[in-house]
């Protein structure tokens, strides 16, 4: 795959995303590969960055046994958030710009340092300032919310929108927290933290080490977001989606036409 065909389906996905028009996975097309991918990826956010968006954070994908089987695919992948996708806790989002977004529960943390290498647990609480529960809104670009590694990669992972709940201190334990997520008052999805790679931290080494590969700097004042803990579900217009987290708190937001 050559840069012009790399800027052509980068543009695709875009003005999919900026339409709320979904179009067919990339890959019954083209052949390509993750690296080409995540090129695919980063030439789409170049498109964000031109409209006036900043990067806000980076997100995990497919970190729990949970979302793997919901989706389908068996590795994890990273993608790109912007401030135009921060909904402010208790905020509201409108379902017009989207195609079929669903919510997902997940944990948040928060840079402290710009991130540009693999993490370890000894460099925790030089590089990170706090974590929160979170809740993320993914819409995926292509019809039917299908899609290969590939695919989902390119249409930045499906990302969306996102909700954080109010910061802890970075060290706050999170393992083996139970994590619900309600839709207006019922519990429509429970998990716990360790769901996600077995400890949420797992998840910033993670992110750092893709990141690094896909030279992609994580900024400080950034948000990691951890990859669900659990399934993710549809939004109705006219609910309010909220998610408990043990120990840490909570976030929400409202579902407007
Ligand atoms: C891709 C995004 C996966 C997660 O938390 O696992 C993700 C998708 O499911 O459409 O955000
Ligand atoms: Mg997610």
């Amino acid at each position: 795959m050559n840069t012009s065909n790399i800027a052509e389906l980068a543009q695709r996905m875009d003005r999919a995303a900026l339409e709320a028009q979904p179009v067919p996975q990339l890959s019954l097309q083209d052949t390509f590969t993750v690296a080409e991918a995540y090129a695919i990826q980063a030439a789409s956010l170049a498109h964000r960055y031109a409209r006036g968006e900043q990067l806000s954070g980076v997100k995990m994908g497919f970190t729990s046994q949970a979302k793997m089987a919901q989706m389908g695919v068996s590795d994890m992948i990273f993608g790109r958030l912007t401030d135009a996708m921060a909904i402010p806790n208790g905020g509201s989002l409108s379902m017009k710009a989207l195609i079929h977004p669903r919510v997902e529960p997940e944990l948040c943390f928060l840079v402290r340092e710009p991130i540009d290498r693999e993490l370890t647990a000894a460099d925790w609480s030089q590089y990170i300032a706090g974590v929160a529960p979170a809740l993320e809104i993914i819409d995926s670009r292509y019809e039917n919310f299908q899609f290969s590694l590939e695919d989902v990669i390119a249409d930045n992972c499906s990302s969306a929108a996102f909700v954080v709940g109010e910061w802890q201190a970075a060290e706050t334990p999170v393992s083996k927290l139970r994590i619900a997520m309600e839709i207006n008052g019922y519990v429509v999805q429970t998990g716990d933290s360790d769901a996600i790679l077995g400890d949420p931290h797992a998840a910033v080494f993670a992110a750092s080490r893709l990141a690094a590969q896909y030279g992609q700097v994580i900024p400080a004042g950034a948000c990691i977001m951890a990859g669900a803990a659990t399934a993710a579900v549809f939004l109705t217009p006219g609910t309010t989606v909220r998610v408990h987290v043990d120990s840490l708190g909570e976030a929400h937001f409202d579902v407007v036409d």
